[in-house]
């Protein structure tokens, strides 16, 4: 599965590591969980993780490292739970002669000189932790193990969306065995502030729901400064909608607080269809049932709702056959 993998970090002296922008705690997980392990391994070697966006969590883990472009220049450079170059949160990465993807979301674009994609995989952390585990077989540090688990634990969304196997399982198993302090991990990952809480109920009372199945609700600046959050901790409230047995299909979008001319991007989410194709009609992409959709005007968000419903009444129709 790993073929290369090993002797690649083990041959290269420096090492950058690279992951997608806006990272999510399976992006930063990944790229600090490999990182650490490298660095404990072989503290020759010189190690760096890359990147400039903030994400969601910022204390949990650090702050990226300022390299040059001279060191990315004669560095391995790794990205991790990339699927495309555009996404990769710092373009210097294609300065290195070598670069190597490991991923888990469909492979459409491939830009790495070895790829290590495995698109049934739930999460970026599971890939890193089963080339671990086949490497190291005992147990892990605590630090690498939590912050693979922690990935592991966000993209499964504690283990319930369909892409979670025995496999995955298995590997939590095997994080597990580091001593990790269940409870509070879940308690820093998933609680939210007095305000994301108003916000939460917001959403909950203000969300359009369509006669197809399908819930949404458009967030502006507006809102964004009402309740005084980022359009980042808006996002992760896509959560809300997941236990209602009514909805086939929920999305989120919220307006960029950046730029001169309004724009919004999405979050699509589905419990059967796909939806990834439909984003990528939409400056989007990622995963069957969980993608994103992005620079969207106004119109267009009625688009991609429209689209949506269109698919769940054909699967419907063809159901009731
Ligand atoms: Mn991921």
């Amino acid at each position: 599965m790993f073929d290369g993998l090993l002797h690649e970090i083990e041959k290269a002296k420096s090492i950058c590591v690279f992951r997608h922008q806006i990272p999510d705690p399976d992006a930063l997980g990944s790229q600090w969980g490999l990182i650490e392990w490298i660095k404990e391994t072989y503290p020759s070697k010189k190690v760096y993780g890359c990147g400039y966006h903030v994400g969601g969590k910022p204390d949990l883990f650090p702050a990226p490292d300022q390299v040059s472009d001279e060191i990315i220049s004669l560095s391995l450079v790794i990205v991790v739970d990339t699927a495309n170059q555009k996404r990769i949160d710092d373009p210097r990465f294609s300065l290195a002669k070598s670069v190597i993807k490991i991923d888990h979301h469909p492979n459409f674009e491939s830009y790495g000189t070895r790829e290590y994609v495995f698109d049934d995989k739930a999460a970026t952390c599971e890939i890193i932790a089963s080339f671990l585990q086949e490497v190291v077989s005992k147990p892990l540090s605590k630090k690498v193990a939590t912050y693979l688990y922690m990935g592991l634990l966000t993209d499964t969304l504690n283990f319930t969306t369909n892409n979670t196997s025995a496999s995955t399982l298995q590997i939590a198993a095997y994080l597990a065995q580091s001593n990790l302090n269940f409870s509070e991990l879940s308690q820093k990952l998933f609680s939210i502030s007095s305000k994301e809480f108003q916000f939460s109920n917001y959403i909950r009372s203000n969300a359009l729901i369509k006669e197809c199945g399908l819930a949404y609700i458009v967030i502006t600046k507006e809102l964004l400064e009402r309740f005084e959050i980022t359009p980042n901790q808006a996002k992760e409230r896509i959560t809300d909608f997941q236990m209602v047995n009514d909805f086939d299909v929920w999305a989120l979008f919220i307006e960029q607080i950046d730029g001169i001319k309004p724009y919004f991007n999405g979050s699509l989410r589905s419990k059967k269809i796909v939806i990834n194709d439909i984003a990528q009609l939409f400056n989007g992409g990622g995963h069957r049932q969980a993608a994103a959709v992005k620079g969207l005007s106004f119109e267009q968000i009625d688009q991609v709702v429209d689209h949506c419903c269109k698919r769940l009444m054909e699967v419907k129709s063809n159901e009731s056959i």
